[in-house]
């Protein structure tokens, strides 16, 4: 009878061991991923900020749309001298920028806000744009801007 008791009590510690290692468990992982939710935390930019450029007057419009994780069309045309603005509608659920370190463009949308910001590319070629939020380049948020002449 005893020995029994020990036997059940034995079994009913080695289960709160398993409920608790299991209810604990994924807790090691916080903010480990890659694109976790902890990223808005360290990442210091925000929608609206300085980064953020304005819409210039009689610009050429691109629409592009941003999702985790990247950016519909990959592809933008734009003409030298002829001054652009960017519209970034951001359908996705983190918040996303579109970058193009070489004429020092960055238009930044919080989930579900679309921006505009222009600038006048000054010199031809094909130039990269990527989403500058830590981890979402990696993750596909890339594309080209062709600059004609
Ligand atoms: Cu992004």
């Amino acid at each position: 009878m005893r020995d029994k008791g020990l036997f059940w009590t034995g079994i009913a510690l080695v289960l709160i061991g398993l409920v608790g290692g299991l209810l604990s468990g994924p807790t090691w992982f916080d903010g480990a991923w890659p694109m976790g939710p902890g990223m808005h935390g360290w990442w210091a930019g925000s929608p609206g900020d300085a980064a953020s450029g304005t819409p210039l007057p009689d610009a050429t419009t691109l629409e592009v749309r941003a999702t985790e994780f990247g950016f519909a069309p990959a592809e933008l045309t734009a003409r030298v001298g002829e001054p652009v603005n960017i519209e970034l509608r951001n359908e996705g659920n983190l918040l996303h920028d579109l970058t193009i370190d070489e004429f020092g463009f960055r238009v930044v949308a919080g989930p579900g806000e679309t921006r505009t910001a222009g600038f006048v590319p000054d010199r031809a070629g094909t130039f990269t744009f990527y989403c500058s939020v830590p981890g979402h380049a990696q993750a596909g948020m890339v594309g080209t801007l062709r600059v004609e002449p």
